[in-house]
């Protein structure tokens, strides 16, 4: 068996002798351009020349949850693509999201700043039934997430595309501008965003959606940038209408220096950190999959397989 790996944002090596030590009898190999032809890719954002010249895979491995980068190239027809299935993922995620969300609803950023200045002040305590947390995608990740929020009592909404039952999240489901979706932003106040990226989900945080959630509205972005309008979120943050926002992911990584975002005294920013993927366990996850598919399990069997239709 032959295993090419492919990521230039990583150091490649720990990953290629984590491969090589889970298959010992395999050809685990750095890809590089004219590389010969591997059984499985494990990738995070190739370039297309990876897949062009990569034409007898069985099946392409992300090493992320997000497959957007992957969706944007020619892939090889019928190869299946399989991301990563939470892998450790789930819990990072929900510790920062309702950190966010803590950190907001405490106004614990306004105690820091005064705390800075020597300042011992109180807030007036604010109603959690004020500020209700609407989670749109409730995926392995926004399940977790929406979970995770019921336990500290904020009232929860959760927004997917098909109908879900989550213990403790009031759930939401239609497509983007149904009036399912419309209901959820209605009954939301701070809004996370958990869906992956795909034509249907492009801009979907933009003037209009953000205009519908409750008064004093905020957004935590951990999807990714392109999610997002960001002139639409500082005009409405600027206005008054939102209070502000917390965003670990932007339309251009590293966000550019003299974005509005990185000195907006409402907007905190993270460089896309919010749940890491985490090499052993994505190794170890990946490793099971391949031995399955290797001894001729039906792919539907495995979990995280992308549906090339949905984008996801
Ligand atoms: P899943 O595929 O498990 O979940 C996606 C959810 O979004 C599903 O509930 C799905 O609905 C819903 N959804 C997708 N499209 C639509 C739509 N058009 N309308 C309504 N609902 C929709 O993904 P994960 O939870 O694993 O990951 C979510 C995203 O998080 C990733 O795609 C990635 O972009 C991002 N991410 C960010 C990280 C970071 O560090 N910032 C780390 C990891 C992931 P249904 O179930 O009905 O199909
Ligand atoms: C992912 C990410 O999609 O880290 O896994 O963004």
């Amino acid at each position: 068996m032959r295993i090419s790996f492919c990521c230039f944002d990583t150091k490649p090596q720990p990953w290629v002798d984590g491969l090589q030590a889970a298959f010992p009898d395999a050809d685990v190999s750095l890809w590089a351009a004219g590389a010969e032809p591997a059984d499985y890719a494990v990738v995070w954002a190739p370039p297309q020349q990876f897949f062009d010249e990569q034409q007898q895979l069985k099946g392409i491995f992300n090493i992320g949850a997000g497959v957007d980068a992957l969706m944007k190239l020619k892939l090889p027809a019928g190869v299946p693509v399989v991301r990563l299935d939470d892998a450790g993922m789930s819990v990072q995620m929900a510790e920062y999201v309702c950190h966010a969300v803590i950190r907001h609803f405490r106004e614990l950023d306004v105690y820091e700043a005064d705390v800075a200045q020597g300042k011992w002040s109180y807030r007036a305590p604010r109603l959690r039934g004020e500020f209700p947390v609407g989670v749109m995608g409730l995926g392995v990740l926004g399940e977790r997430v929406g979970r995770a929020l019921a336990q500290f009592e904020f009232p929860v909404n959760g927004w997917s595309r098909s109908p879900k039952v989550v213990e403790g999240v009031q759930c939401f489901s239609g497509e983007v501008g149904s009036t399912g979706f419309q209901d959820f932003l209605a009954a939301s106040r701070i809004l996370v965003c958990l869906l992956p990226l795909t034509p249907d989900t492009v801009g979907i945080m933009n003037r209009d959606t953000l205009s519908r959630l409750q008064p004093g509205g905020y957004v935590i972005n951990v999807a990714r940038g392109t999610h997002l309008v960001d002139e639409d979120l500082l005009a409405l943050i600027d206005s008054g209408r939102l209070a502000g926002a917390t965003l670990d992911v932007f339309r251009t990584e590293p966000l550019p220096a003299g974005h509005a975002f990185w000195k907006h005294p409402k907007v905190t920013v993270t460089p896309h950190t919010s749940a890491r993927t985490l090499r052993e366990e994505s190794i170890a996850q990946i490793a099971g999959k391949i031995r399955s598919l290797a001894a001729g399990a039906p792919i539907s069997t495995l979990a995280g397989v992308v549906d090339p239709k949905k984008g996801y």
